[in-house]
């Protein structure tokens, strides 16, 4: 039989916080790649799920593994995505507190299909009437349709979500799924117009020319063959000088399509509303993103995960210290970097550059993105995350091209190419146009565009403005549940099972910010337990508190660490927990359980901590 040790040494440890040298990016991923090789996809950092895309089907998804994980203690279990579904439905009916469930990770990282599997734990483990199955069979099958709409085939994912979305699944007093309610964020509306060297446009268009009925067809005035449309088969996430008029339809199609996509959220939502009680909430959005070009998208997104990053330092500081206060043990602050400079560069009013960019957009003349990038050098040339390729001393940075701007974000480098920042920020669709769509006898379209919208003579928002709005309101839904993490992982670039390409892999987390999350959550102690668990563990270790401690739960553990011999600066005791400062103290006492066990001829109970 295995010992726990050689065990250790083969797949790792199910969570970074126990990692000896966790300081260490080559032990953090030395530990990912022994576990993913295991075909152990899931590890966490603390509460955090990191899971590494296989890119094969495993048999950990079958009911028998949901029921496993029904109920069961974070710990005490293997770590799996239904363990933080299972812990969030847990605390949101024990606590009553919303949650939410943030999915984060570079595309084709697994974020899409993570959030498919918390919602397919939550459609079989929790309770059902017929009413509560109807909203079972909605919320999924919601799915598909976001989908057909919402994704495409990129280079990097077959079916990449071409938009963020953040959903609630609503619950009634019993627990039970009763409802939900989806946000959509920045579709890809581009890709109806254009779309790069081997890449599709949305998949419904394709399903729809394929799969449509004939009579559909007819009525539509379709063809069959996907190679009559030129949106369709488009060869060359064109040099932009478009003529005019084509630029104009190209502007149509995308606010047609854009529309219409909020306008089937809207439907679905309103197929899913019903009076409710708690919700969990689940976001998968974009995570970072840096290629060889950069545009206004890239922008957006990486904003976005700015944002994200914010929140997340805060809220995962903030429930540390409230930890520590709740447990009566003195809080040890944390130095870590705060990227609200960052998110103050992006967004701040007037100084900001969505400000300067807006400002840009609404000025008549030679606004042009080339004054934009004048300004931004005028304005923030000097901030400490900002840079071109004008030196201070009057020289140019030779790396550089000359309509780029660089931001250092938390996660990293990116340039940014100018061009067409203003067109997309922008977005105008000509007013005839609207007016066109207006008088449509078609009624979804009527109903996307509004003819109130024709009289308002306000300028409408930017979309950069817009996308700033949308987030700021995520955030605050955010901030008022209590949040998990699950940060998505691609193991390679070709969508390989098995192939664990380490460069790539280490991109992902530094962007993800995994080493720095670590630092944080072991700042104090690696470890912590419920006395109760703590004492079941290893009570047999001690004469004293074997077969079972009649005293007070905290007395019987401060018997138990002294007879195993641990030193006061190795532990402290808190109100409900124990909190073990390095993993080699807790190593020790898992060994000396193992040995135990083993003179006993038995396995023991959880071998998680140390089998995956
Ligand atoms: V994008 O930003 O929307 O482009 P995602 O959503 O992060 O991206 P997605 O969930 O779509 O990626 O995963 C990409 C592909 O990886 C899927 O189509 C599956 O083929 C594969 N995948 C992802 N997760 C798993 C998994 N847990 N088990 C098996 C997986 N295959
Ligand atoms: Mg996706």
């Amino acid at each position: 039989m295995e010992s726990a040790l050689t065990a250790r040494d083969r797949v790792g440890v199910q969570d970074f916080v126990l990692l000896e040298n966790y300081t260490s990016e080559a032990a953090f991923i030395e530990n990912l790649r022994k576990r993913f090789k295991e075909n152990l996809i899931y590890t966490y950092i603390g509460s955090v799920l990191v899971s590494v895309n296989p890119y094969k089907e495993l048999e950990i998804y079958t009911k028998n593994h949901m029921e496993r994980y029904r109920g069961v203690n974070f710990y005490e279990v293997s770590p799996h995505i239904y363990a933080v579904a299972d812990n969030s439905y847990r605390s949101m009916r024990t606590e009553r507190k919303d949650q939410c469930i943030l999915i984060s990770g570079e595309s084709g990282a697994g974020k899409t299909e993570a959030s498919k599997k918390i919602l397919q734990y939550y459609a079989v483990t929790c309770p059902a009437s017929e009413q509560v199955q109807t909203v079972k069979d909605r919320l999924l099958q919601s799915n598909p349709v976001l989908e057909a709409f919402g994704n495409a085939k990129t280079l990097r994912n077959d079916n990449s979500s071409r938009f963020g979305k953040y959903m609630d699944i609503q619950f009634d007093f019993k627990g039970a799924p009763v409802g939900g309610h989806i946000i959509n964020y920045l579709l890809e509306k581009s890709r109806v117009v254009h779309q790069n060297h081997g890449e599709r446009n949305f998949h419904i268009f394709y399903q729809l020319i394929e799969g449509g009925e004939e009579d559909l067809l007819r009525r539509l005035g379709l063809e069959r063959n996907p190679q009559q449309y030129q949106y369709l088969v488009k060869v060359s996430i064109y040099p932009l000088n478009l003529e005019q008029a084509s630029s104009a339809r190209d502007a149509l199609s995308k606010a047609v399509y854009g529309r219409t996509f909020t306008w089937l959220v809207n439907k679905i939502n309103a197929s899913l509303a019903y009076t409710h009680y708690s919700v969990i909430g689940l976001l998968d959005i974009y995570g970072f993103e840096v290629f060889q070009h950069n545009s206004f998208e890239q922008f957006c997104i990486n904003y976005c995960n700015e944002k994200l990053q914010q929140l997340f330092i805060e809220l995962t500081l903030k429930s540390e210290q409230e930890e520590y206060e709740a447990e009566g043990i003195t809080w040890e602050p944390v130095q870590y970097f705060n990227n609200k400079i960052i998110c103050d560069l992006v967004e701040e009013k007037f100084k900001g550059i969505i400000s300067i960019l807006d400002e840009e957009c609404l000025r008549p003349g030679d606004a042009s993105d080339t004054t934009f990038l004048e300004k931004l050098e005028d304005t923030v040339g000097g901030h400490p995350h900002f840079v071109t390729h004008k030196l201070a001393d009057g020289k140019t940075r030779k790396v550089m091209g000359r309509d780029e701007f660089r931001l250092l974000h938390y996660a990293g480098e990116v340039n940014y190419n100018v061009n067409g920042f203003l067109d997309k920020n922008n977005d105008l669709l000509f007013r005839n146009l609207k007016e066109v769509m207006c008088m449509s006898e078609n009624k979804i379209l009527t109903q996307c565009f509004d003819r109130e919208e024709l009289s308002d003579k306000k300028r409408p928002d930017t979309a950069a403005t817009q996308f700033k709005a949308s987030l700021a309101k995520l955030m605050e839904i955010l901030m008022s549940k209590e949040p998990s993490y699950v940060r998505c992982i691609k193991p390679n670039d070709s969508k390989q099972a098995g192939r664990f390409d380490e460069v790539l892999i280490r991109h992902q987390v530094k962007y993800l910010g995994l080493m720095e999350n670590l630092r944080v959550r072991r700042a104090g102690f690696a470890y912590r337990r419920r006395y109760e668990v703590f004492l079941q563990r290893y009570k047999s270790l001690c004469p004293d508190t074997w077969p079972n401690w009649q005293g007070k739960l905290a007395d019987g553990v401060a018997t138990l660490v002294k007879h195993l011999g641990y030193k006061p600066e190795e532990y402290k005791l808190g109100r409900s927990k124990i909190f073990i400062r390095f993993p080699k103290t807790l190593f020790a006492t898992e060994d000396a359980l193992e040995t135990r066990k083993h003179s006993l001829g038995k396995t023991t109970k959880l071998q998680a901590g140390w089998r995956g």
